[in-house]
C-alpha cells in the first residue's frame, strides 16, 4: 500500500475512540428469555474489569457508558465506588443515561407522562443524573424516552410534544458550560403506535428547543429497515446537530447485533460521511461512537473485542477515499468513477496496516487472540458462574 495511504490509515485509528456500554457485558436476551452466561458481569465492578480488559487490549476504548438505575444504585452516593473501579481498572467513566424506562411510574411515559407528578419525577431522575456526571466528570448524558403509546386516540401526541419541550428545556440548564445533552430517537418499541421522539427530525427539533448544548445521537438499530442513515448522518453534520452514535447492527428491527455483521458496507458509508465532511469543512466533528449493543448469543467480551475491531477497519476504509477525485467526479457526474471511488476504498484490505498501528502502540496485533490466549475468561467463568446459574436474570 501507498505510504500515503497508510499514514491515512494510522491517522484514522490514532483518533477513533469507541466507548463500551456497560449493559453490554451483562446478561441479556430478549423479551421471550435471557440466556445467563456463566460469565457474564452482574456487579457494576465487573462491568468495569470486563471493559478494562477491552481496552487493555485495544487501546481505544478507554471510557464505559453508564446506566443511572443499573451502574448508579445509590445516585451520586455511587460516586467514590465508580471512581475506585475506574483507578483499579482503567476506564474512565464516560456518558450517563438517565432510565426514563424501568420504573412502574412510567408506564404511560416520563417526560411526555399525562400526569405532572411523573413528569416532575423524571425530571429529578435527570438532575440527579447531571448531578452524578459531574462529579464523575462525565461530559455526556445519553438520553433514550420510551414514551409513546400503543393505540390510537390514547395519547394526546401535541400536548405530550410540549410536555417535553417544556421539560428538556429545564433539563438543559441544568448542564454545567461544557456539558452535552444528546437526544436518542427511536421509531417504535415498546410503544407500538406512536413514540414521542420517533425520528431524527423529532430528536433534532426537541435538541434545538432544549438549548445549544443538545445534539442528536443516532442509534443505527433506530431506523426502518430501507432508511439511508448516512444520508441524516450527513444532514445532522450540516446543521451541527450531530452529537454521537450508539453503534450496533440490524437485519429486521432494533436487533442490537454486533457493528457491521450483517451491513459493513452501510457502517462504512456512515464514516465516510462524517470524514468527507471533516475534509470539506476543515472542522472536526465532535462525535461520541459509543456502542449499544446486546451480546445474547456471542460471548460477550469477545463480541466487543470483534466489535472495536470491526469499527477499526471500517474508519480506516472511509479514509482511504480520495476526495478531490471524488469531488470532481461528483462535479462532472462521473457517477461510476465516483462510485467507485466509495467502493475501491471499501475493498481495500487494511487489517496489516491495523496490525503494525497495533504493535507500534505496544498492543498485541490480534486483541481477539490476545483475549483467547490471555486466561481471562477462564478465571472470570470460574469466579463467576455460582452467581450466574443461580441468577434470575435481569436485563442489565
Ligand atoms: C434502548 C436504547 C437505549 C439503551 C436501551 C437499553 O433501545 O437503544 O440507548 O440505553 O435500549
Ligand atoms: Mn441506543
Ligand atoms: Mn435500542
Amino acid at each position: 500500500m501507498h505510504k500515503q495511504l497508510q499514514e491515512r490509515i494510522v491517522g484514522a485509528l490514532d483518533r477513533l475512540r469507541i466507548e463500551l456500554p456497560s449493559w453490554g457485558f451483562a446478561n441479556t436476551g430478549t423479551r421471550f428469555g435471557k440466556f445467563v452466561q456463566p460469565a457474564a458481569a452482574t456487579t457494576t465492578e465487573e462491568k468495569f474489569s470486563d471493559a478494562g480488559q477491552v481496552h487493555l487490549l485495544t487501546g481505544v476504548c478507554p471510557t464505559i457508558a453508564l446506566h443511572v438505575l443499573w451502574d448508579c444504585p445509590h445516585g451520586a452516593g455511587s460516586v467514590a465506588e465508580l471512581e475506585k473501579f475506574s483507578a483499579k481498572y482503567g476506564v474512565r467513566a464516560g456518558s450517563i443515561n438517565p432510565n426514563f424506562f424501568q420504573d412502574q411510574e412510567y408506564k404511560y411515559g416520563s417526560f411526555g407522562n399525562p400526569d405532572p407528578a411523573v413528569r416532575e419525577r423524571a425530571l429529578e431522575h435527570f438532575k440527579s443524573s447531571v448531578e452524578i456526571a459531574k462529579q464523575l466528570h462525565s461530559r455526556d448524558l445519553s438520553l433514550w424516552f420510551a414514551d409513546g403509546s400503543n393505540y390510537p386516540g390514547t395519547a394526546n401526541i401535541r400536548l405530550r410534544k410540549q410536555h417535553f419541550e417544556q421539560l428538556l428545556r429545564v433539563a438543559h440548564s441544568e448542564l454545567s458550560p461544557g456539558q452535552r445533552l444528546l437526544l436518542e430517537y427511536k421509531p417504535f418499541e415498546p410503544a407500538f403506535y406512536h413514540t414521542d421522539i420517533a425520528d431524527w427530525g423529532m430528536a433534532m427539533h426537541f435538541a434545538r428547543c432544549a438549548g445549544s448544548q443538545a445534539k442528536v445521537l443516532v442509534d443505527t438499530g433506530h431506523h426502518y429497515a430501507a432508511q439511508n442513515i448516512e444520508q441524516i448522518v450527513a444532514w445532522l453534520l450540516s446543521e451541527e446537530m450531530l452529537g454521537g452514535f450508539h453503534f450496533n447492527d440490524r437485519r429486521y428491527a432494533d436487533d442490537d447485533l454486533t457493528l457491521g455483521s450483517i451491513d459493513p458496507y452501510q457502517v462504512f458509508r456512515i464514516f465516510h460521511e462524517i470524514l468527507l465532511y471533516e475534509w470539506q469543512t476543515g472542522k472536526r466533528a465532535d462525535i461520541a461512537f459509543m456502542l449499544d449493543q446486546s451480546h445474547n448469543l456471542k460471548g460477550k467480551i469477545e463480541a466487543v473485542i470483534q466489535t472495536v475491531k470491526m469499527a477499526q477497519e471500517l474508519f480506516s476504509k472511509a479514509a482511504l477515499v480520495d476526495y478531490p477525485s471524488l469531488m470532481a467526479a461528483q462535479e462532472g457526474c462521473d457517477l461510476v468513477k465516483a462510485e467507485s471511488l466509495l467502493q475501491d476504498a471499501f475493498a481495500t484490505d487494511v487489517r496489516p496496516v491495523i496490525e503494525e498501528w497495533r504493535l507500534m502502540k505496544g498492543l498485541p496485533p490480534d486483541p481477539l487472540d490476545a483475549f483467547r490466549q490471555s486466561g481471562y475468561l477462564e478465571r472470570i467463568t470460574r469466579e463467576r458462574s455460582s452467581k450466574n446459574s443461580g441468577s434470575a436474570s435481569s436485563y442489565a
